[in-house]
């Protein structure tokens, strides 16, 4: 396999909002989930948020990819319950005897990219390939439905063999809970040349929120890449508590810089040092006077880290941090600041952030040089016209609000049906 240093760059690959996006306050620990549980939900400008992200980055002059949501709600997920007979049979039934086995097959949580995979960078593997473990999301119940369709999914975008390695989910348990690139950092001189992995996770401690990402599942990813010498590193436990229930709520590392709050790990002190030691070009930026409260309500650290076609840094923020006084003054000091992070981008993306998912939480970072890029289906890259002909089949299918009683209406199932085809269809041409 050869790689090629020069032409690698990253892509990220935002999930596109689904036509049932819904605030059915689905998971324990992350606090925007449970605070917004019942709320109206408005799918159509939750998906047209999240395109205008993707238009941002790709206006930095940056490669923007999409990966679509599989249908929803899911009625072949309810048939091992024992659920027969038509899909809306299937549906009405579920809804009527398990309406929290319903709600889970409603939920467009497949839109939080960062937890479809965790990406291991060509450069770092045994064999050369860039490879992705597509996650399990054991932890909870409607995302451990995500997984077989994402497989299937990225095995279709990342094509070709010689360059990609797309591996199905880890056994679904509790013990091998796997929840993606959203625990995974790579720390090096570049995107083409050998880098550093940290696998950040949890493990169980007897706190009120679970911890969701094992050690164990990310032995076997790193087992799975034919990674050398990656790095483990515990969650602090105080972060989990306080709703960091991915690492990437408190922390973005791109290349060379580790932006982080000083409390997102156990021992900070012992990750800085091992890394340090194998990469000396290394920048952390720790936070100063940010409490995590105010990290985890204004999201600062899941933030896009990118690397800019100059080479300086840009931090794509959500709106929400810039609201923040205390987090906004820090966030100008760390662009002013004696570090390759240069630009702060602020994008709207409140719909999904009310669902505890930030501008990190909706893109899937992959690392490719140009024949890896050559092996991706170029259906799922964006140019201007597959952007507009994307934000065109929003608009004419997407719902435009959901109440949580409309997601046992009949007609909002035949909706999401034929958004669903009409999104197959603008991808085809
Ligand atoms: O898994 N929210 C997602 C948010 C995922 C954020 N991802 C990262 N941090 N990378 C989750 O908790 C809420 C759905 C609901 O409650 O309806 C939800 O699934």
């Amino acid at each position: 396999m050869t790689r090629d240093p020069a032409t690698t760059v990253e892509v990220n690959f935002d999930g596109l909002v689904g036509p049932t996006h819904n605030y059915a306050g689905l998971s324990p620990g992350n606090v925007a989930s449970q605070s917004n549980f019942g709320e109206t939900a408005f799918p159509r400008a939750a998906a047209l948020q999240g395109l205008a992200k993707m238009r941002a980055v790709m206006d930095l002059g940056l490669t923007q990819g999409f990966l679509p949501p599989p249908l929803r709600p899911a009625a072949e997920a309810l048939r091992p319950f024992g659920f027969d007979g038509s899909d809306d049979e299937v549906l009405a039934a579920a809804a009527r005897d398990d309406l929290a086995l319903f709600r889970a097959v409603c939920s467009a949580s497949s839109m939080w990219r960062a937890n479809a995979a965790t990406v291991l960078a060509a450069p770092d593997t045994a064999d050369g390939r860039v490879h992705l473990v597509t996650a399990n999301l054991a932890g909870m119940l409607h995302r451990s439905f995500e997984g077989p369709e994402t497989h299937a999914l990225l095995r279709r975008v990342f094509r070709d063999e010689a360059c990609f390695a797309v591996h199905g989910p880890l056994p679904s348990a509790r013990h091998f809970g796997d929840e993606g690139a959203a625990n995974h950092m790579r720390l090096a001189d570049g995107h083409g040349v050998a880098g550093v992995n940290v696998f950040a996770h949890g493990e169980h401690r007897g706190g009120a929120f679970p911890e969701r990402q094992s050690r164990r599942a990310s032995e076997a990813v790193a087992r799975l890449g034919g990674l050398e010498a990656p790095i483990y590193a515990l969650q602090n436990a105080a972060a989990v508590q306080a709703g960091a229930f991915h690492n990437d709520v408190v922390a973005v590392a791109n290349e060379t810089v580790l932006l982080t709050h000083p409390q997102a790990l156990d021992d900070a002190q012992g990750l800085y040092a091992a890394l340090q030691a194998r990469l000396p070009s290394l920048h952390v930026v720790e936070t100063q006077g940010v409490s995590l409260e105010d990290a985890i309500g204004s999201y600062l650290f899941n933030s896009q880290l990118v690397t800019l076609p100059d080479g300086a840094m840009a931090l794509i923020l959500p709106v929400e941090a810039r609201e923040n006084a205390r987090v906004w003054a820090e966030v100008e000091r760390i662009v002013a600041a004696n570090n390759p992070i240069s630009r702060a981008v602020v994008v709207d993306v409140r719909e999904s952030m009310r669902n505890g998912g930030g501008p990190a939480c909706l893109r899937l970072r992959v690392p490719v040089d140009e024949a890896a890029r050559a092996g991706i289906d170029p259906g799922f890259l964006l140019d201007e016209a597959r952007w507009e002909r994307l934000a065109h089949t929003v608009e004419a299918h997407w719902p435009e609000a959901i109440a949580p009683k409309d997601l046992t209406d009949p007609a909002l199932w035949a909706q999401a049906r034929a958004a669903h085809a009409a999104l197959e269809q603008a991808i085809g041409v």
